[in-house]
């Protein structure tokens, strides 16, 4: 899906990452988690949803599940499918995380590409000599109306439903997977965010951000120091990835593994790459903003086919953003998250 003229396709790269994650400056906890592994050939974000610390436990029961499968050697669709199967394995087994959810973008680096992995909002970017890419797609309400040409992006920027998302993990046994590769040049910079940066600042900001910054450290701070100087309505998640020869040798010891459940303080958990932490304990901490999702079927079985939502919006549209999915397409429903300050 990218054109340029690079000898060949299996150029050996590799990855040198930065990451950053703040709560940002409305909700009271971080519900967003983020993978680097030791060897840098998985990088992940998700974004957890659900009320009482619900979404923290989603977003890290997804990661963990994602780093088990593809240490053991599934593809990423697969590793993406076994994650939504462990979220709605543990939302079956505690009361108190029905209904949770999270998005997931990963991707792997092998044989000189990224293999992505993506379902939500969450979202994917390329940086390449200056212009900056949006990899992945939106699996949002406002997302399927601008592809269908009902909205235009301007529109967008205020329509209420922007924080309606149409696939997650945690919501049915059954999940369409995006999955694309996209061919890697040495001087790349990849950005994997949640949507915590995207709603607060502008394509061209983030891409000034990442053009401007050589550092790849200072870069990801000042994404998340933009997002929070807008507003920050939301947590926030970057993963600034280098994309370097193979054989180059390490820049730093900041380039080693981190798996991040981001905790309410904003400061990361640091377990190590091999035996990833349990999800967070839910505390008694009481999240005021959390509402239910609207139109979720019961979690215990995911098997069970909820009654159609008949009137969501976007519902007949959008058949053009599942071009990438690898499973069926997904049912219709949407559900509201948390209402954005
Ligand atoms: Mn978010």
């Amino acid at each position: 899906m990218c054109s340029d003229e690079r000898v060949g396709t299996e150029m050996s790269v590799r990855l040198l990452v930065a990451t950053a994650t703040d709560v940002g400056r409305v909700r009271p906890g971080n519900e967003d988690a983020f993978l680097v592994t030791d060897d840098v050939r998985l990088i992940a974000v998700a974004d957890g949803m659900g009320g009482h610390q619900a979404g923290e436990v989603a977003s890290a029961t997804a990661i963990s599940a994602l780093l088990d499968c593809v240490n053991r050697g599934d593809a990423i669709g697969d590793a993406i499918t076994a994650a939504n199967e462990a979220v709605l394995t543990r939302a079956a087994e505690d009361q108190a995380l029905r209904g949770m959810g999270t998005t997931m973008t990963a991707g792997v680096v092998a044989d000189g590409a990224l293999r992505i992995g993506h379902v939500g909002d969450s979202r994917a970017y390329l940086l390449r000599d200056g212009a900056l890419r949006q990899l992945t797609t939106d699996h949002s309400v406002i997302a399927e109306l601008i592809a269908a040409g009902e909205l235009t992006e301007a529109e967008a920027l205020v329509d209420p439903r922007r924080a309606m998302i149409t696939r997650a993990l945690g919501i049915d046994g059954a999940i369409a997977v995006d999955v694309f590769s996209v061919e890697l040049a040495p001087g790349d910079r990849l950005l994997l965010c949640s949507d915590g940066l995207t709603t607060m600042i502008r394509d061209d900001v983030i891409a000034g951000l990442l053009a401007g910054e050589a550092d790849r450290d200072s870069a990801a701070e000042a994404l998340v120091a933009a997002a929070n100087a807008a507003g920050g309505a939301d947590n926030i998640t970057v993963v600034v990835a280098d994309v370097v020869v193979a054989d180059v040798v390490t820049d730093g010891p900041d380039d080693g593994a981190e798996v991040a459940a981001a905790g309410p303080s904003g400061t990361p958990a640091m377990p190590t790459a091999s035996a990833p932490a349990a999800p967070p304990d839910p505390g008694p901490d009481p999240d005021p903003v959390a509402v239910p999702f609207a139109d979720r079927g019961p979690v215990a079985d995911p098997d069970e086919e909820p009654p159609p939502d008949t009137d969501a919006p976007g519902t007949e549209t959008a058949a053009d953003v599942d071009a990438h999915a690898e499973a069926a397409s997904p049912s219709r429903r949407w559900w509201q998250r948390r209402p954005r300050a």
